[in-house]
């Protein structure tokens, strides 16, 4: 709608997902809401939205979000409070059982959707004002078996090596456990233009998602079979000849170990375990190794499983051996997933880490960061518990939480344990946006404001640090997450270090992660606008680097890592009393706990609610109804969702997408098994038995 007073339109990213899609935000007039335009210029989607972007504006009305704080009552209700009230009963929870039970008794919950500024902000608050080392977020149950399998083989974790926009040129992609076509919309754009340059697509996933339906080969393994299938494929490398002696020669180390363990791979045996038949095995390995280049790309699939490392170390493995790593056009990447995903696990609200992807463990490390802090390096807490056993933890060892950006109510596994354990808790503090499932338990609620009314930055799947510039007034109740972390500070005792001001807080992440991985020091907000992203590491004068490893990998000798994995089995598998396999994921109208998505009409007419993805023989052998309520049990508990039938899925195996609360939750399933590198959870498989109720 066009008025003469019509303010100019600001070019921002979108809320949601790690994609970031490019977005102009125009302000209505009055002030009191935006418009969505098209920003064809952003290089990522050239202007291509998901529904879910495209409705983002629906979260920043009143009707739906928190306006002003929450503090529960004697009588157990939560009212509205001033702010001075709500931050101090806040200061006071956490100070009172710091002082009960030592600092580590007091933990810290971030997440990936956080801006750098806030993650950053959220790690030093932690260390600085609370000096707990109880401090994890949900990256944990997102990417981290990837990163830790970047770190492990390339010497450095960036999510893709190499920029979206190289995709359409490799010859080959093999899409592991990805359904991009639901989850990033946008990006598919990257594969139809692989195959009409005359690339190939291979996607492995126990469903044919709309992504698999792209594909020119569809390989449908039985969920936790994926670090087998990687070492099957790479036995018939080896055996038909097609490794890259010179490369591995020159580039890599320690090829001897795991070309043996490969070797106990056979393709009949990997047939076995996987399902996919030997002749799909040998075509998927020819079509891999025919053009000159080629990517191996992962999501979710095979990375949230409880050896989600050496399953992405397997795939590591196999572009090592064939050459198609460090090389143009060809490389490994992690499709990772939340708004900030990349940049929210390089600043510091993880367990084990300082600002700039440095190591918390690190002698230098945290003399560099204490330095910036102003702090001594000894008050600098050690590695804390990882999320799920942080969380699993509240009400014995961690008795009060502070709890930013995440919903674990919902996306926790096992979840009706972890609400037992967040209810169990002496206090619980949620700064959100909306009332989630998670912050209707807390003791005191901070609302906070949005993307569109805050300015800050984040790193997108590609490593591209892009900027959100602040289009619009938020309404008078609520406040910014830094403005929280600097009133909570300064009732602790930490009158300065917490700015309020985005750009200065960005100001001082340059100089923590200057010199470390990350590097950020080389990285404005004037350049980042100038030139629609800057790619790190960026250390000062540099042009940033798009594409990494091409000369060397980021290891000591430069030379990238082999890692000789075996095959091993889920940490549940089937039985006679749990007869049928459980895996979880995403649909295209929903975002994550639902905790926005759900409150957006158009995305709820979209995906109204929970089902369960079962195959027509399955169906057919237990007398399930399409529509008619389903109770899938597991040694966790009990879900109830409509039977969605269809043939294609595999008959072993059940889907439900994790976006809703109550009888439906797919979490109540979910198996906490952890990966024991990365401490990621096995939401992607675990054993159940499914019923007609
Ligand atoms: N619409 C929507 N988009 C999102 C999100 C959202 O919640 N909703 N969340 C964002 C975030 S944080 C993330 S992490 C990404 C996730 O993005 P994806 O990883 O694409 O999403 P998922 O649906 O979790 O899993 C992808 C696929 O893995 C398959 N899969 C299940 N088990 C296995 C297995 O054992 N092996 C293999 N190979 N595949 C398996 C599933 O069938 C599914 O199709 O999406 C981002 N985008
Ligand atoms: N079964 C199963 N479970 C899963 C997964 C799966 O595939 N299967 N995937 C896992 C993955 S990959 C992820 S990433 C997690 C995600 O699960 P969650 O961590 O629960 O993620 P969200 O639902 O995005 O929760 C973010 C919360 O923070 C709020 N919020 C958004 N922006 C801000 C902000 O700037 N400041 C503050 N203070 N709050 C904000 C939102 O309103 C919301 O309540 O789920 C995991 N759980
Ligand atoms: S694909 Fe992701 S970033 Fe793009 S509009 Fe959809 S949710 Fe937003
Ligand atoms: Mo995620």
């Amino acid at each position: 709608m066009h008025t003469p007073e019509a303010a100019p339109a600001i070019a921002t990213h979108c809320p949601y997902c790690a994609l970031q899609c490019g977005m102009n935000l125009r302000p209505e007039p009055g002030g009191v809401g935006v418009a969505v335009e098209e920003r064809a210029d952003f290089p990522v989607n050239r202007g291509a939205l998901c529904g879910k972007g495209r409705t983002a504006p629906a979260v920043l009305s009143s009707r739906v979000r928190l306006t002003e704080p929450l503090v529960r009552t004697h009588a157990g209700t939560l009212e509205p409070a001033t702010w001075e009230e709500a931050l101090d009963a806040v200061a006071a929870g956490l100070a009172r059982t710091g002082r009960a039970h030592g600092p580590d008794a007091v933990g810290v919950f971030g997440g990936g959707g956080l801006t750098n500024e806030k993650a950053y902000a959220l790690g030093k608050f932690a260390r600085v004002a609370l000096r707990t080392s109880q401090i994890d977020y949900n990256g944990r149950f997102c990417m981290s078996s990837a990163a830790a399998a970047h770190q492990r083989a390339f010497g450095l974790d960036r999510g893709l090596p190499f920029p979206l926009e190289d995709i359409p040129r490799t010859g080959c992609v093999i899409l592991v456990g990805s359904n991009l076509a639901e989850t990033m919309p946008p990006a598919l754009r990257y594969l139809t233009e692989l195959k009409a340059n005359g690339g190939t697509l291979i996607v492995i996933d126990p469903r044919r998602t709309r992504t698999a339906d792209q594909a020119d080969l569809h390989l449908a393994p039985r969920p936790g079979t994926d670090l087998a299938l990687a070492l099957g494929l790479l036995h018939l490398v080896v055996a038909e000849g097609r490794t890259d002696e010179e490369f591995i020669a020159e580039r890599t180390t320690g090829w001897e170990e795991a070309r043996a363990a490969a070797m106990a791979h056979w393709p009949e045996l990997v047939e076995r375990i996987t399902g996919v038949p030997v002749p799909k095995l040998r075509e998927a390995v020819a079509l891999f190794c025919a053009p000159e280049s080629a990517m191996v790309l992962t999501a979710r699939g095979p990375e949230q499983q409880s050896k989600g490392t050496d399953t992405v170390g397997a795939w590591i493995n196999l572009c090592l051996a064939t050459g198609r790593a460090g090389r143009p056009l060809s490389g490994y990447g992690c499709l990772t997933g939340q708004g900030n995903g990349q940049g929210g696990r390089e600043h510091g609200q993880k367990a084990d880490q300082l600002p700039g992807y440095r190591k918390l463990t690190d002698p230098a490390a945290r003399a560099h960061v204490a330095e910036v802090w102003g702090v001594d390096p000894d008050t600098l807490p050690g590695p804390g518990r990882s999320a799920y056993e942080l969380l699993d933890a509240l009400g014995t060892d961690v008795k009060a939480l502070l709890l930013m950006g995440s919903n674990p109510v919902v996306s926790a596994p096992r979840a009706a344990h972890i609400e037992d354990r967040i209810r169990s808790l002496d206090f619980l503090a949620v700064a959100d946006v909306v009332l989630s499932e998670t912050a209707a338990l807390a003791d005191v609620v901070l609302p906070v404001t949005q993307w569109a009314e805050e300015t800050g930055t984040t790193t997108n799947l590609e490593g591209r640090v892009l900027l959100r510039r602040q289009a619009l007034t938020p309404p008078p109740g609520v406040r910014t997450d830094l403005e929280v972390l600097h009133g909570l500070a300064a009732r602790l005792g930490v009158e300065k270090g917490f700015p309020t001001a985005p750009e200065e807080v960005f100001e001082e992440l340059r100089r923590a992660s200057a010199g470390g991985p990350a590097d950020y020091s080389g990285i404005s907000y004037s350049r980042i606008e100038a030139e629609q992203g800057v790619f790190w590491p960026c250390p000062p004068d540099s042009p940033g680097q798009p594409r990494l490893f091409l000369d060397r990998f980021a290891t000591d000798d430069g030379r990238a890592r082999f890692v000789p994995v075996s095959h091993r089995e889920a940490a549940e598998v089937p039985d006679a009393e749990y007869p049928v396999l459980l895996t979880t994921g995403r649909v295209v109208a929903q975002y994550q706990s639902g905790a926005q998505t759900r409150r957006v009409d158009e995305l709820n007419e979209a995906a109204p609610g929970p089902f369960v993805e079962l195959h027509p023989r399955l169906a057919a052998r237990i007398g399930a109804v399409d529509g008619s309520p389903l109770a899938v049990t597991s040694r966790r508990g009990r879900a109830v969702a409509p039977a969605r039938i269809t043939d294609t899925i595999r008959a072993d195996t059940v889907f439900m997408p994790f976006h809703w609360p109550g009888e439906g939750r797919a979490n109540t399933l979910t198996n906490p098994a952890l990966d024991p590198v990365s401490r990621m959870p096995e939401f992607k498989v675990c054993a159940v038995r499914v019923e007609p109720v």
